[in-house]
């Protein structure tokens, strides 16, 4: 019996309700009276008649200025003392909005006051010079507003210079949070301080009315089902959709009068809906006046803390000979073969405490579906033949990898992990299938006709990257196809409400649709995470140096976060092969850590499996000093051995020490704890070693282990902000902070001791070996680190 709560609950199909409301609408002058402004803050369009923000507001960043007041209201001398008493979020505080009169004989508030402030307005009251209206606005909650002038034209206030953009190439006034000593308590809450993922808009669609006699508003928000009928009055239909979850996308066409489906001439954001047309496209949902679920989960996993460890199925533990099956014949060499690791063999070791024992509270694991038997010649001009060995070439994506284990073996799996509190990724390969799948069989219109191949009359990059096969045998799946979308989409949840996993590595994301990432992160709000309380963790490989890349993708729509390819170049050049100077590390540090974003949670790393083995670069004698050097011209003869020694396994515990102690989710390439060698693919993936091991590979593993314990131990190094304190070509010092704690990590990449300084002055803690040492200055052994608290 493997069930989870997460699964139980999945399939019964439950999910959260959230109240509340957005509007948006219009902003046309003098176009149509009465039609607000959207909520959001940049969508970038004209949305006429209505129509919806792209990528909107909610934003609750606080402005400054403004016609603040503060709090009014207040208790006259001899009352009793004290407001009434109700929770933040249904406190309102009296603020007086004012106008400066002029010819003009009406002039109404409209905005995020309320949960319809944009739709339903206060008048305000002219008297002298002056209109004004005392409206109770949110406690310490941002507002944004207009004034609406003789019914007709749509103004910000001219006495407030903070405006933002209101999404429609226009501005509207922002008043900051206001906080008051006595307020008024309202019978509804404004939208509370809850995470993003945890907010969910109610979001209005429009429609210029044209002498219709029926519009329904139909989309993905109810899966293309009977739709919401649309209301008219005056010059629009309108229709609120309720409980869209942030940051999701919506497509949407209305039909008119029963038959003509239209998209919404007001919205130029579309995508393809599989039957030669388009639909309206949001590609992320916000709102200024959001809900917040009605559980937040307080012991919610927070995916900053997590430890990775990647398991290559194939290559980890045999933990179940029956399944190895035999040769896959027809030329496969032995390390291109299946070499009988499965699911049994990670049961054992998270049973056995090695990851535990490694600080590892998450495991990312090999696609584990049905791959095909047969064998395939390799990529770009590889002549050597491959078996399905690795997890990518996926033949019935609803069975798993009867090598690896039965469906049941997996569940095993997955609740082993989960009752030693480690998380499972699964890694997803979505861009292509196998020949062999039974999907590319029965939907060959499915995939992109005819085969142009990556590299080979397709480029890898760009347009083409996206419907390139990456090789003859490996349909490229066309997901502009509807029904090719929602079927990958379906299957990835499956798998979910399957195994009750955690999340996903997805593999290839530059090679796929957009609308693919949209889509799942969209159902993945609404039909896991709003059941299970749980972020469900979205890390993505996109193997490029470019961070604009990269970070593309990394946004609440999409993924939580990806593979820093960059910094792992930069540890590779400057504590491995130390071609560079560690300055430019500190530089590249400062760089990675801005550039994703508040929210964004990538995976740092060193090494995968599509590099060679990291200890070869930290050699006394380097194999490339190039730090993008593929290995390949060793993957299968003059293959590296295990280096002798201690030095190069100091150097890679450098760059694990680094790891340990930076933001981002550390990633430990299975193997790599041990210095495991090998070149390029196939030789990175090597069987794992599980005895014998060298004096070098036993201090690499301890010194794991060790910074996995001081990381879970000390928040700064998981959370906290990086502030350099000493550098020289050779030692790098720095302080992480977080939460009034400071850590300090001081690393030597020289063959000599070295001094770090810059630290506090007195007795410090190293963490490493529990020795006290004296600042502001230390001396740091011969390629070793130090991990220093006061
Ligand atoms: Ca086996
Ligand atoms: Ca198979
Ligand atoms: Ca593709």
């Amino acid at each position: 019996m493997k069930t989870t709560a997460s699964r139980t609950l999945l399939a019964f199909g439950l999910s959260a309700l959230w109240m509340m409301s957005c509007a948006s609408g219009d902003d046309d002058d003098a176009k149509t009276p009465f039609q607000p402004p959207v909520t959001g803050g940049s969508g970038g369009y004209d949305a006429g008649d209505g129509g919806v923000s792209a990528n909107g507001g909610g934003d609750a960043s606080a402005g400054s200025g403004g016609t603040a007041t503060g709090g009014t209201g207040g208790s006259d001398a001899g009352e009793e003392a004290g407001p009434p008493a109700c929770a933040t979020e249904y406190k309102r505080c009296d603020h007086e909005f004012t106008y400066p009169a002029g010819s003009e004989t009406s002039v109404e508030l409209r905005g995020s006051f309320k949960a319809d402030g944009w739709d339903s307005g206060v008048a305000l009251t002219k008297n002298g010079t002056t209109w004004s209206a005392t409206v109770p606005v949110p406690y310490d909650f941002q507002v944004t507003y207009k004034y609406v002038v003789d019914g007709t034209t749509w103004v910000i206030d001219p006495n407030n210079a903070n405006t933002v953009p209101d999404g429609q190439g226009g501005q509207k006034s922002v008043l900051a949070p206001q906080s008051c000593a006595w307020w008024s308590c309202a019978s509804d809450p404004a939208p509370g301080d809850c995470p993003e993922s945890t907010r969910a808009c109610d979001f209005k669609f429009v429609y210029p009315y044209g002498g219709e006699s029926s519009v329904t508003l139909k989309g993905s928000f109810d899966s293309w089902g009977v739709g919401v009928p649309m209301t008219q009055d005056g010059t629009v239909w309108s229709a609120v959709v309720d409980d869209l979850g942030w940051g999701t996308s919506v497509q949407y066409k209305f039909v008119i009068n029963g038959t003509e489906w239209v998209k919404d001439p007001n919205n130029p954001a579309e995508i393809s809906d599989g039957f030669g047309g388009f639909n309206s496209l949001i590609s992320s949902v916000t709102c200024e006046w959001w809900s917040c679920e009605g559980t937040v989960n307080p012991d919610a996993f927070d995916w900053r803390d997590a430890v990775l460890y990647f398991v290559f199925t194939d290559r980890f533990h045999n933990g179940n000979l029956s399944n190895d099956g035999g040769p896959t014949g027809s030329g496969v060499l032995p390390a291109a073969d299946y070499q009988g690791g499965d699911f049994a063999g990670i049961t054992a070791k998270i049973n056995e405490g090695y990851f535990t024992e490694l600080g590892v509270n998450t495991l990312w694991i090999s696609p584990p579906m049905d791959n095909t038997s047969s064998a395939g010649v390799g990529v770009g001009g590889d002549t050597h033949m491959y078996s399905g060995y690795h997890g990518y070439w996926i033949a019935d994506a609803e069975k798993t990898e009867e090598r690896f284990g039965t469906m049941t073996e997996l569940e095993a799996m997955v609740e082993a992990a989960h009752a030693k509190d480690i998380r499972v990724l699964f890694d997803y390969p979505m861009n292509h299938v196998h020949e062999d799948s039974p999907v590319y069989a029965q939907h060959p219109d499915w995939f992109f006709q005819p085969p142009c191949i990556c590299g080979a009359g397709c480029d890898w990059d760009g347009a083409e990257g996206k419907r390139c096969w990456f090789t003859e045998y490996l349909p490229d799946f066309n997901f502009g196809n509807t029904d090719a979308r929602d079927w990958s989409v379906s299957n990835a949840l499956w798998w979910v409400a399957q195994t009750g996993i955690d999340g996903f590595r997805l593999d290839a994301v530059k090679h796929i649709e957009d609308q693919w990432l949209l889509d799942l992160r969209s159902r993945l709000k609404n039909e896991v995470e709003s059941v299970t309380q749980e972020k469900f963790y979205l890390v993505g490989e996109t193997f490029t140096g470019d961070r604009n890349t990269i970070g593309y993708y990394v946004k609440p729509s999409m993924l939580d976060g990806q593979f820093e390819f960059p910094l792992r170049n930069k540890l590779v050049s400057t504590l491995l092969t130390r071609a560079e100077p560690l300055g430019g590390l500190d530089a590249d540090l400062g760089t990675y850590e801005t550039f994703y974003g508040s929210g964004s949670i990538m995976s740092t790393f060193v090494g995968n499996h599509d590099v060679p083995r990291p200890i070869h670069f930290a050699e006394d004698a380097p194999i490339s000093t190039n730090a993008w050097y593929d290995g390949k011209d060793r993957a299968w003869d003059n293959k590296p051995g295990l280096p002798s020694g201690t030095s190069a396994f100091e150097r890679l515990a450098n760059a694990f020490t680094v790891l340990f102690t930076i933001q981002g989710v550390p990633l430990i390439y299975y193997g790599d704890e041990i210095g495991l060698p090998g070149a390029g693919d196939p030789d990175n993936r090597r069987f794992m070693q599980w005895s014998g091991t060298s004096q070098g590979q036993n201090l690499l593993r301890d010194h794991i282990k060790k910074l996995g314990k001081i990381r879970a131990d000390h928040a700064p190094l998981r959370r906290g902000t990086r502030a350099k304190v000493h550098l020289t070509d050779d030692v790098y010092a720095y302080k992480m902070s977080y939460g009034g704690e400071d850590v300090f990590v001081a690393v030597n990449r020289s063959d000599s001791p070295q001094q770090a300084s810059g630290l506090p002055s007195g007795a410090l803690t190293e963490l490493l070996s529990g020795s006290t040492v004296s600042g502001p200055s230390v001396t740091v052994p011969a390629r070793s680190s130090m991990i220093l608290v006061p």
